[in-house]
């Protein structure tokens, strides 16, 4: 199996199955795939959709999307992981010419930037000014040139998982695995595209960037070991 694509979701019913038509358009017959939709006991059809188009469903009741994300990459079987949400945000179109920089620049790690061609309200205000703040607080605290320290949208080796450590459950595991890559792999951030989101946001504005910003300065100053930062 070449690729993994793997989608965390929670109640993604109005969404989905768009993911998935549009994962079929861009991939079908250009490389060998499967789709890991790792679900937190959604309340809708968000599972049956997602079975009924091909995906594999993994049920994880325990909530967070790190969590799902850990439970995603344990499953995956591609020699290659895309990510992205189940709310139509992420190009799919992107996963192949990012899977050919991997080759061609000898990546290990990509993660993508959402500002460059960002769709007219596809981000509120206050959530771009958090999003940059907390760009902004992760090259200060670790030098990292990351423009997008919150997009969920990676594509990266497998085999490159253990050369790394990323422990948070919650929304911080997206800066984390980035602070983790930049240090220890071959990295890259690219531009995308980035459209509107369908359905509801499930991220809490000031509650997870107020997580994110604290698990920053924790990873930071007392390293990936600090117990509170463990399942
Ligand atoms: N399995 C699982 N998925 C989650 C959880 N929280 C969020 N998600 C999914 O993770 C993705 C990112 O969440 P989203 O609300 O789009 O965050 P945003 O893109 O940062 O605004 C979406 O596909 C959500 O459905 C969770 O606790 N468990
Ligand atoms: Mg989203």
């Amino acid at each position: 199996m070449k690729l993994s694509v793997v989608i965390p979701t929670l109640n993604e019913e109005e969404c989905i199955g768009q993911v998935m038509d549009e994962l079929s358009a861009a991939l079908d017959g250009k490389v060998e795939y499967e789709v890991v939709v790792v679900d937190g006991m959604s309340r809708d059809r968000t599972r049956e959709i997602a079975r009924a188009k091909g995906a594999v469903v993994v049920e994880e009741p325990r909530r967070g999307y790190g969590r799902a994300y850990k439970t995603g990459f344990a499953s995956a079987r591609g020699e290659i992981i895309a990510t992205m949400d189940g709310d139509c945000t992420y190009p799919t179109e992107s996963i192949i010419p990012l899977m050919e920089m991997l080759d061609e620049e000898d990546l290990e790690f990509i993660t993508t930037d959402r500002f460059g061609h960002m769709e007219e309200g596809a981000m509120s205000t206050m959530h771009k000014i958090g999003n940059l703040a907390l760009s902004f607080t992760t090259r200060l605290l670790f030098g990292r040139i990351i423009r997008d320290s919150q997009s969920g949208m990676w594509v990266f080796r497998r085999q490159a998982l253990s050369k790394i450590r990323v422990e948070d459950d919650g929304m911080p595991f997206s800066e984390e695995i980035k602070i983790e890559a930049f240090r220890k792999l071959r990295s890259k951030e690219v531009m995308i595209r980035y459209r509107r989101r369908v359905g509801e946001v499930k991220l809490s504005s000031w509650k997870d960037g107020w997580k994110n910003f604290r698990f920053l300065w924790r990873k930071r100053f007392r390293g990936p070991r600090d117990k509170s930062l463990r399942s």
